[in-house]
């Protein structure tokens, strides 16, 4: 099932999402539906607060469904090691049409659980890192908006209440 994805602006966004501690259906069934939300925005990524679930998971595919073994989610991941730079843009589900340059690690090692519960542990780089570094933002009320500096920070956020104020925030 396709969920609504909640757009900057709600509080759930901004709060850190707490741990998962049942791994049951209804787990199973969460994934699967954040799964199928993220291909159909399409996105690389999906955090659990962006469905409005305040709990620390993700979804991720950077090969856009085209390769099964990077259909993977996270459960109460943790960054492990950072490595290196990469700067290049970035767009967020939640601040539709809005993107703009962010800097995040080259290399990323993190540590999660998958939906059976199992521990793994994923070796990242390039986009599948940004990816998870834009994600486990997302699980601690982190929002892209803060890597950008003030000036434009303002001019991101007077153009998001323009098209809150027209009703074109959706
Ligand atoms: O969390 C989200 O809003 C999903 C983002 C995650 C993301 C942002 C930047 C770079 C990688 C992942 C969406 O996937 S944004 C849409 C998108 C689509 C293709 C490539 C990059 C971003
Ligand atoms: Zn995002």
């Amino acid at each position: 099932m396709i969920l609504p994805i909640v757009k900057y602006g709600d509080p759930v966004l901004a709060k850190k999402a707490t741990p998962v501690t049942e791994f049951n259906e209804e787990l199973r069934q969460l994934v699967e539906n954040m799964f199928e939300t993220m291909y159909a925005a399409p996105g690389v990524g999906l955090a659990a607060p962006q469905v409005n679930v305040s709990k620390r998971l993700f979804v991720m595919d950077c090969s856009g469904g085209k390769n099964p073994e990077e259909k993977i989610v996270l459960i109460n991941p943790e960054i492990i090691s950072i490595e290196g730079k990469q700067t290049g843009d970035e767009g967020c589900l939640s601040f539709p049409n809005i993107y703009f340059e962010v800097t995040r690690p080259k290399r990323l090692i993190a540590k999660a659980f998958n939906v059976e519960g199992k521990e793994f542990t994923i070796d990242a780089m390039d986009l599948t890192a940004r990816c998870i570094a834009h994600e486990n933002d997302h699980l601690d009320g982190e929002l892209f908006i803060k890597y950008l500096g003030p000036i434009k920070r303002e001019l991101v956020m007077r153009k998001i209440k323009k098209r809150i104020k027209l009703g074109d925030w959706k």
